[in-house]
């Protein structure tokens, strides 16, 4: 095994990201290989790990002072064996194919772990939506979907939103849509807008999730999230949907972040004065401390993770938890650590987290419910439906369950009791496997 990562190593250079996601899945399925000698000889391992297709494209536009701009977009479909490919798009200046290439291959077992049939893909670029006006962030999006549009479709890719990309973002791209190809296909986007196909909580899906995730396992340990301290980092969809959960659970939430800083509120967060600064007037979350009066306080820089908690969920982006972050969460006495984001854990962190006997939630797993309502969504544009919130709601909920009854189920299974990671991996890898295996040398 080590050797086949040497060579992927090799073969996809310059991309750590990619090798990060690759090596932490492959480091935990020699027991599922031992097991099931039929998947090691049908070299499944090192088929899932090579995307079945990757896109690069040119993206021109021009900004308010008509001075013209070329960015590159990206769109990996990276495996199709259980549904057409699922996955966002990121729009920030931080992404390059390795980017693309890591969050595609982690999205393949969390789709897989929904128990839904979507396939994994990602992409976007490398656009940087920031201080933009929305004349150029539509311009952008515009010229953006005259290249992808050829590559989408209900039963082929269906992308949706990630960093960077929400709901003004999908709009301008699924007008841009119907005005090449003259279809309204609802199924081609999700996160749309709820007159136009989207589906009710879809918005606050990856962060409910993430709680309730959290919820479950703090429950496999006799507790639950009332009047537990929270830290939370970030400050777009997937915080603020996590914070609403949480403080709805009783939690108080003490943090929010953006990459400018973070907060800290000893009365617990105000969402409304949260949401009014970042979702509607998209403003800095230092504007949060002065608005807020005494009890928050604005930290330049710094680590968000440095704040005590019990339960810590890390929302903003790869790699921001690392192992120093991990062993002050410990001395702390952290309970449960949630992945909101992708990858946020360094594997470092990981580590120090999952000797210490903290629960600990990996990214595939407990972010799962954000692209499983997106699967949502595709179930009601295909029957022309629109669920209420209540049902959409409940729907997640149940599969939220079902993933981490899975993930439980299978580290037992598989000797590695309580480790989620474990858990998550092996039952992703072994439906996407399984299926490939009945379905030829694809
Ligand atoms: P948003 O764009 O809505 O918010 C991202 C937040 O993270 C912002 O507060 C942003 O701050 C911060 N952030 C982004 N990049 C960095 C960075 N390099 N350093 C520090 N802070 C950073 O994105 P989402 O909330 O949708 O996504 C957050 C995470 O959740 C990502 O890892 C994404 O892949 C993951 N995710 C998202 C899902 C979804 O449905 N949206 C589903 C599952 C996972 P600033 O504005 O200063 O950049
Ligand atoms: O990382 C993710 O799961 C997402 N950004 C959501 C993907 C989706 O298709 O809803």
């Amino acid at each position: 095994m080590s050797s086949f990562h040497h060579e992927l190593i090799r073969r996809n250079p310059g991309e750590p990201e990619f090798h990060q996601a690759t090596l932490e899945v492959l480091e935990t399925l020699a027991p599922v290989l031992a097991a099931r000698p039929e998947i090691a000889a049908a070299k499944l391992v090192e088929r899932i790990c090579e995307p079945e297709r990757q896109i690069m494209f040119r993206v021109p536009w021009q900004d308010d002072a008509g001075e013209i701009h070329i960015n590159r977009g990206f769109r990996v479909e990276f495996n199709s064996a259980l549904g057409p490919y699922k996955g966002g798009l990121r729009f920030h200046p931080s992404v390059n194919l390795g980017i693309v290439k890591f969050l595609g291959f982690e999205q393949i077992f969390k789709n897989a772990l929904t128990g839904l049939n979507i396939g994994g893909g990602k992409g976007g670029s490398d656009f940087d939506p920031h201080g933009r006006s929305d004349a150029e962030v539509m311009r952008f999006c515009q010229s953006f979907m005259t290249e992808l549009h050829r590559h989408l479709g209900e039963h082929t890719d269906v992308p949706a939103g990630d960093i960077g990309v929400g709901g003004r973002e999908i709009g301008f791209m699924f007008g841009q849509y119907r005005r090449i190809t003259n279809r309204w296909e609802a199924g081609i986007l999700t996160g749309k807008g709820l007159q136009w196909g989207g589906s009710h909580a879809r918005t606050e899906a990856t962060g409910y999730g993430n709680v309730l995730f959290t919820a479950e396992m703090l429950k496999q340990r006799g507790e639950d999230l009332d009047g537990q301290q929270v830290t939370v980092s970030g400050s777009g969809n997937v915080a603020i949907y996590t914070i609403e959960k949480a403080q709805a659970l009783g939690a108080n939430v003490l943090t929010c972040s953006d990459s400018g800083g973070y907060i800290v509120d000893e009365k617990g967060i105000d969402l409304a004065l949260l949401k009014e600064i970042k979702e509607v007037e998209r403003g800095r979350i230092s504007e949060y401390a002065e608005r807020r009066g005494a009890s928050a306080t604005y930290v330049p820089g710094g680590s968000v993770w440095d704040v005590p908690a019990d339960v810590a969920l890390p929302s903003a982006t790869q790699n921001e938890l690392d192992g120093d972050a991990a062993r002050t969460l410990v001395r702390a006495g952290v309970k449960a650590v949630s992945e909101g984001a992708n990858m946020p854990a360094t594997p470092e962190a990981v580590t120090v987290l999952r000797e210490a006997g903290v629960a600990f939630g990996p990214g595939k797993a407990a972010n799962a419910g954000g692209v499983a309502t997106s699967a949502l969504e595709m179930r009601q544009n295909s029957g022309r439906e629109s669920w209420t919130f209540e049902r959409a709601e409940g729907e997640l909920a149940e599969i939220m369950r079902g993933i981490h009854a899975t993930c439980f189920e299978t580290a037992e299974r598989y000797g590695a009791p309580g480790d989620y990671v474990v858990g998550a991996n092996i039952a992703g890898f072994e439906r996407v496997a399984d299926a490939m295996l009945e379905q030829g040398l694809i």
